[in-house]
């Protein structure tokens, strides 16, 4: 009965913001693999909602939680937020529906979910009045970004809870931030700088076991475009940590251009080509970021200029041979396994299975999948084709452990490209009336909804050779995405393109057709 009474008063004495973030009319949301994404300008009661939810999630857990807002890759007119847990995880898929129905309820609708929570979570209710519930906040450069956290802030306070505000953060930061909070120090200090201080101390201690070899990849410059996003200024304060033991110039630093416009990884993996105004030399190499920091690729020009893109499966690729080779090295008998996703170039997989040897799985798109399925491995390596690899995909990380594998290994990146070559391959995005109603099975590799569409894609694979094709809706955007590879890049371009229609006539396309890709 104390309880009960308790519950009802801070139902009713609280969520004195609320009112200030109506829930817009005619605006539904789903809590997707990246949390939520939308124009900016439709997020404010998102926002909020979700610092209440960030609470509640630190009540059940009694952690910690963060709350990311960013739209990582999307354009600058976006914005977005996820949920991280207590040691820097995704949250889980079971509380993803109550982000959902936060996100759209009315304030009475509001209480009654809040009330159900604590009902229906165990955990939830049980509270001490001197309990506080702490969340830590991070927001990338995007301008909307201070005000939508602020938006959180009210609905974590409005529940009782405490927040710290770290400002402008990459995801990964704030997932580290948020796990050392949690572990009392056991990761590492819970601050910026413990997280570049562990970050540079390992660097260098690795780097210190590496025997420099003429014309090894220490002495091929670095180049990182950092998305005119987070990542570059986040890169420079960790290069200050370095002093001389790395060094990279780093350009796309969001002085003058704009966010994930023209540069980014996103855009270097879709259009296989250089950030918009780069100079690309032989000689160097190069990385790019996306806007939030937590994916990575590589590439660099051979003697005739020609473009090639060292992309999450290679990465993985380098990784899985290091790992190896410790374990040769310290005769530990574990199995290295590779998690992907349909996505991964099918040489890839080939190159897994065929000449390391190594156990593939094949999982649907989104890190949380991915993690779940390496954790169940003795050592599972995953990266996603797109450069979002490990458990929360730090790209500044994961850029210092490709640089110290490529120099332990004394592999140059034009080495680690050429161990295998990629089939050519094709994405392109089809808008349809309602992309939900396209369904998929086998980690999304076939479509079972509408029906007649996987028949119509397979004849269309057969017709090409080495060929593979496969679509899904976007988590992150209101698209259909559109795969194929092939044995040659004009084949590839004809399957997408064929594809592409097929989606657009079947699936309830909007507007023209698909042009094909040029
Ligand atoms: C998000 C996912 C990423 C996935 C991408 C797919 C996380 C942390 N991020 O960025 O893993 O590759 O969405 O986007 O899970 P899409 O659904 O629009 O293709
Ligand atoms: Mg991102």
């Amino acid at each position: 009965m104390a309880m009960h009474t308790r519950r009802r008063v801070e139902m009713d004495t609280e969520l004195q913001n609320a009112n200030a973030y109506p829930v817009p009319s005619g605006i539904t949301m789903e809590y997707g693999t990246a949390g939520f994404r939308a124009p900016a300008c439709n997020l404010p009661h998102v926002m909020y909602r979700m610092g209440l939810l960030a609470v509640m999630r630190a009540r059940y857990t009694r952690e910690v939680i963060g709350v990311m807002v960013t739209a990582s890759h999307n354009p600058e007119e976006d914005n977005g937020v996820k949920l991280m847990e207590g040691m820097g995880e995704m949250l889980p898929v079971s509380w993803e529906r109550h982000a959902t129905s936060f996100a759209s309820a009315h304030l009475g609708e509001l209480r009654t979910q809040l009330s159900a929570l604590l009902r229906d979570c165990p955990g939830t209710e049980s509270s001490s009045p001197a309990q506080k519930y702490h969340v830590l906040i991070g927001e990338d450069t995007r301008a909307s970004s201070k005000m939508l956290a602020q938006a959180v802030s009210h609905g974590v306070t409005d529940l009782g809870g405490t927040f710290k505000n770290f400002g402008l953060v990459t995801t990964p930061q704030l997932h580290y931030l948020v796990a050392s909070h949690n572990s009392e120090g056991l990761i590492g200090e819970p601050s910026l700088d413990g997280y570049y201080h562990k970050l540079s101390e390992a660097y260098k201690a690795l780097m210190a076991q590496s025997k420099p070899q003429p014309g090894n990849e220490g002495s091929y410059p670095l180049t990182m475009d950092g998305a005119n996003g987070v990542g570059a200024p986040k890169m420079a304060e960790l290069l200050s940590y370095m002093k001389h033991s790395l060094s990279v110039k780093i350009i796309n630093n969001g002085e003058s251009g704009k966010l994930n416009h023209e540069c980014g990884a996103d855009y270097v993996k879709i259009g296989q080509r250089a950030p918009k105004g780069l100079q690309m030399r032989e000689g160097r190499i190069y990385c790019s970021l996306d806007g939030d920091a937590d994916r990575l690729l590589y590439y660099f020009v051979d003697k005739s200029d020609t473009f090639h893109l060292v992309d999450g499966d290679k990465i993985s690729t380098l990784m899985a041979i290091f790992i190896q080779h410790l374990l040769k090295e310290a005769q530990l008998p574990f199995q290295v396994s590779v998690v992907q996703t349909a996505y991964a170039n099918g040489s890839s997989t080939h190159y897994f299975e065929e000449t390391l040897l190594l156990q593939v799985y094949c999982l649907p798109t989104g890190v949380k999948y991915l993690h779940a399925k390496a954790k169940e491995c003795d050592i599972g390596v995953y990266f996603e084709a797109n450069g979002h690899g490990t458990a929360v995909g730090d790209a500044l990380s994961d850029l210092l452990a490709v640089q110290m594998m490529l120099s332990l290994l004394d592999l140059s990146l034009p080495q680690l490209y050429a161990l295998y070559t990629d089939l050519p391959s094709r994405q392109l995005k089809v808008k349809v009336m309602d992309r939900q109603r396209i369904t998929t099975t086998d980690a999304e590799r076939r479509v079972t909804h509408p029906d007649g569409l996987q028949a119509a894609i397979e004849e269309r694979v057969h017709r090409h050779l080495q060929a593979r094709a496969f679509v899904r809706p976007s988590g992150t955007e209101d698209m259909v995405r559109v795969y194929a590879e092939a044995e040659t890049q004009e084949s590839a371009d004809c399957l997408a393109h064929e594809v592409a229609l097929l989606v657009h006539r079947l699936a309830g396309g909007v507007g023209e057709e698909p042009r094909a890709p040029s």
